[in-house]
């Protein structure tokens, strides 16, 4: 692994040296207009852009870098994003050490968990700029409206910092922050989530919070990942990057940022200090209705000089969230297989906005096997939301919706192999009969025996190995082009991804 940037600044120099990056000169207006020309680039597969003329502020506005497979590798310092789950795999499955080689590697294992701790440092770039008081000015930042139906600008890709009262853990997520005025924003921090719970806990209702933007593109993206309570995102940010993330004491609150940070917003926020934030248009593709959250007050704004100002349009999939998800479907594949052993892959479809469906293989070994494998995934962390569970054998790609989709249709009895249950449901589904709770289907598309009331199963058709070896040796011969249609492979994910990844877990 090649090691990751420092800083947004080194991001934004990478971004450029790979070609990854537009900068634009022209003058554009953060309300609406920022996210109609994005959305287009986004579909297009298009590089990030840096917005050097926004109206209405001096700091430009960096937005797509997490816009596709190679940039999210990138940010990684990967090939591909397996690869970090393979680095976290080795971790979660460490054992005692065999021999004298396993001994020293194992060692270097444990020395790079150890060395993922953050750490406190005296100074840091994101103060050189210290705003308290009446300087305290939201409008200092280009702040994205960003669809027609949305009342006010959002901060959309912030990281956001608070600590649980009693055991001192820190937590970091990224929660959208509609602005109330120059000097506070709405928080958005959904029933489910930590953010949440810290402010639920807090003795006296009151928390301090500080928000961090324009991180380096590993620690920004953990503030998304979904890791239980307990575990900090920037451990994980850490030993993601190779590097303890430094952090500074904030300037107003008792909380400490990341010292890399472009741009810190310091404050507070109180239970009994709430308004009815949105209508905002969501990843889910629709405007998540207006609802009460609680409201954060401003005590210091503190900056770099020359802060870049990082932004996130969501909205109908594909936009640029997709990359930020999947790097999580696939870094988080090794913690659940800790627990669910045999499951062999899954997917989390885009156009399924991650919550909505979820498609797992696993390896069958007894009667009810996929109902197990549902009633865990309707168990496990966030994925505990998931409307839908597909689940099919192991052999089936859950990446190829084409051979899934197939599956589906041809191995389920309805009345036998679907099973229809409800529980919590994400906050933003608008579908649920009730907010955040609601049903969920799961369908059994594996091969089913007699002992779960199955006919005889018939074979699938499959050529035998000879031939196929036999027609790849002789294809130039045949004259029908360069690479026969079995090695460019099928993609069932609109096009987009290659579908030559290596799996994990094959037996
Ligand atoms: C661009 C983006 C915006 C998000 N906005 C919100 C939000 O407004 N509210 C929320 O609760 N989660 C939001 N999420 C999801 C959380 O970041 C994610 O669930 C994370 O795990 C939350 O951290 P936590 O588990 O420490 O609470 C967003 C994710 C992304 C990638
Ligand atoms: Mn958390």
């Amino acid at each position: 692994m090649a090691s990751p940037v420092s800083d947004l600044r080194e991001w934004i120099a990478l971004l450029e040296r790979e070609g990854e990056l537009v900068r634009i000169g022209a003058e554009v207006d953060p309300d609406l207009e920022i996210t109609e020309i994005v959305d287009r680039v986004v579909k297009a597969g298009g590089p990030a852009l840096l917005f050097e003329n926004v109206k209405g502020s001096r700091l430009p506005l960096l937005i797509n870098q997490f816009g596709t497979e190679r940039r999210m590798s990138l940010a990684f310092g990967v090939d591909h994003l397996d690869e970090v789950a393979a680095k976290l795999e080795e971790v979660l499955e460490l054992s005692p050490p065999q021999g004298l080689v396993d001994k020293v590697r194992k060692l270097g294992t444990l020395k790079s968990i150890a060395d993922s701790m953050p750490k406190d440092v005296s100074k840091g770039a994101c103060q050189e700029i210290v705003l308290t008081g009446d300087d305290v000015d939201l409008d200092l930042l280009p702040i994205q409206r960003c669809w027609p139906g949305d009342p006010a600008p959002f901060i959309t890709l912030p990281a956001v910092i608070t600590k649980d009262r009693e055991t001192g853990v820190r937590n970091v997520g990224m929660y959208r922050m509609q602005k109330v005025d120059s000097r506070s924003t709405f928080m958005h921090w959904q029933i489910h989530k930590d953010g949440r719970a810290d402010l639920r806990a807090a003795p006296d209702g009151r928390i301090p919070v500080a928000v961090a933007i324009g991180l380096d593109p590993v620690t920004a993206y953990s503030a998304s990942a979904p890791l239980p309570k307990h575990v900090g995102e920037l451990m994980l940010a850490g030993f993601l990057k190779g590097s303890a993330v430094e952090l500074v004491k904030c300037k107003t609150v008792d909380l400490e940022v990341p010292a890399n940070a472009e741009i810190v917003l310091e404050g507070w926020v109180d239970r009994t200090d709430v308004g009815i934030e949105g209508p905002f248009g969501d990843h889910t593709g629709f405007y998540t209705p207006p609802e009460e959250f609680p409201i954060f007050r401003l005590s210091a704004i503190t900056m770099r000089r020359n802060a870049i100002y990082p932004s996130i349009v969501v909205g109908k999939p594909p936009a640029e969230d997709e990359w930020l998800a999947k790097a999580t479907e696939r870094i988080f594949l090794p913690a659940i297989k800790m627990s669910v052993p045999e499951i062999v892959d899954y997917d989390l479809p885009t156009a399924g906005t991650f919550h909505n469906c979820v498609i797992v293989s696993i390896d069958k070994r007894f009667p009810g096997h996929a109902r197990k494998v549902m009633h865990a995934i309707w168990g496990l962390g966030l994925l505990s939301l998931s409307k839908a569970v597909v689940v099919v054998d192991a052999e089936v790609d859950v990446h190829d919706y084409q051979d899934v989709f197939f599956h589906v249709c041809a191995n389920v009895d309805p009345k036998r192999d679907v099973m229809l249950t409800d529980g919590p449901i994400d906050q933003l589904d608008h579908a649920s009969v009730l907010p955040s709770f609601g049903g969920k289907i799961g369908f059994d598309a594996t091969r089913k025996g007699p002992d779960e009331g199955a006919r005889k199963w018939p074979d699938e058709i499959e050529m035998s190995p000879e031939i196929k070896a036999r027609v790849d040796a002789r294809w130039a011969e045949l004259g029908l082009g360069a690479t026969s249609p079995r090695e460019s492979g099928q993609n069932g994910d609109r096009g987009r991804r290659q579908r030559s990844r290596p799996r994990f877990g094959r037996r």
